[in-house]
């Protein structure tokens, strides 16, 4: 197994590929999408009518010689470029909301997982949903007082307004309706087709395609229906395409959010089926609507099973902190993520 870094599009620079160096990592995911725009870069997404940030932008950076380019740098800091993780909401509303442009966004995703196959990058990590990450709130829920975000008994369903999706505003000047409830089954066949239409290419180019599941795991969020909110759907999703090309990105967090439980055995089936593309390695207490975010080694998930048994399952990817909660110190989030890189690496080696 590796120890990998997420970057930020914005902390895609010298001083956080040292950074991630520093802490041991030999791999990193990165995100294309500049989620955050003008406002906090720390935070992350709650929710609301303006949403995490601007969708769109982001073309450039999927180019062949951006991507070669990036890979490049991040060679000279001894980091590999395992993943990129996301689409942009600008790339794929429509294939989404089975909306008029989907064939002509579905042909611009697989040129997009062309060149990153083109690149030799073996995984981009997706997450197939409506109302993306949202309906949370932040407080001092981690020990110590430290501000994470999670979840007090309210799930929320305030419509998505017209123009946005995943959280993220694709359209700053639609003013129609909110976008109409989907049913669930509606929703699941959106996800078969899309995947039916983008893995024969993806198996093409040499990339796989991970699924994060839904975040938080509720039933429904802004009166839109949520996929892979429960461990065992995991496999539905396999099912609908067994192809090679169809692959995980195994959120712990998630996972440990969701009501059914059984998060070490639905580890070790996914992981023993060569599924698991790369790893979101984070903690969490409670489970929705009532959980925070905390940090690594103070959730209900023992890391140290998780680690045993994923060795033991044969799987040899990538593992990222994903989120952690922000610490009393200079660089909050940068502290957060050393203690969390900090408690993997010894895990890792301790049984290796
Ligand atoms: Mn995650």
């Amino acid at each position: 197994m590796k120890l990998g870094f997420g970057l930020y599009r914005h902390q895609l620079n010298e001083a956080h590929y040292r950074f991630a160096r520093q802490c041991g990592a030999t791999h990193v995911v990165v995100h294309l999408v500049d989620y955050f725009g003008a406002t906090d870069k720390d935070n992350q997404p709650v929710g609301g009518d303006v949403g995490w940030g601007r969708a769109g932008g982001s073309d450039p950076f999927w180019e062949p010689e951006a991507l070669a380019r990036l890979k490049a740098d991040l060679a000279r800091h001894d980091l590999v470029l395992e993943a990129v993780e996301n689409f942009d909401p600008a790339h794929w509303y429509d294939v989404l909301l089975d909306g008029p442009r989907r064939d002509e966004q579905v042909a611009h995703l697989c040129r997009l997982i062309q060149n990153v196959g083109a690149a030799s990058i073996p995984l981009i990590g997706y997450n197939f949903s409506l109302a993306g990450v949202a309906g949370r709130v932040s407080g001092n829920f981690a020990r110590g007082g430290a501000e994470s975000v999670g979840m007090n008994g309210v799930i929320d369903q305030t419509p998505i307004p017209d123009g946005m999706i995943w959280n993220m505003v694709y359209d700053p000047e639609a003013a129609g309706k909110p976008h109409a409830p989907a049913s669930t089954d509606a929703f699941w066949d959106r996800l078969g087709r899309f995947l039916n239409d983008v893995l024969p290419v993806a198996e093409q180019a040499g990339v796989r395609l991970a699924a994060h599941p839904d975040d938080p795991p509720v039933e429904r969020l802004r009166g839109q229906p949520r996929l892979v909110n429960q461990p065992s759907l995991y496999q539905k999703l396999i099912d609908l395409n067994p192809g090679p090309s169809n692959a995980l990105e195994l959120c712990l967090g998630s996972l440990a959010e969701m009501t059914e439980g059984g998060v070490y055995e639905w580890t070790r089936h996914y992981a023993e089926a060569g599924r698991i593309g790369y790893i979101h390695f984070r903690n969490v207490r409670g489970q929705v609507p009532n959980y925070h975010e905390v940090f690594i080694d103070e959730g209900d998930l023992d890391m140290r099973v998780i680690v045993r048994l994923l060795r033991e399952s044969g799987f040899d990817g990538v593992l990222i902190p994903d989120h952690t909660p922000k610490m009393s110190a200079p660089g909050p989030l940068h502290a957060g993520m050393a203690f969390a890189m900090g408690y993997m690496k010894a895990l890792l080696g301790e049984t290796a």
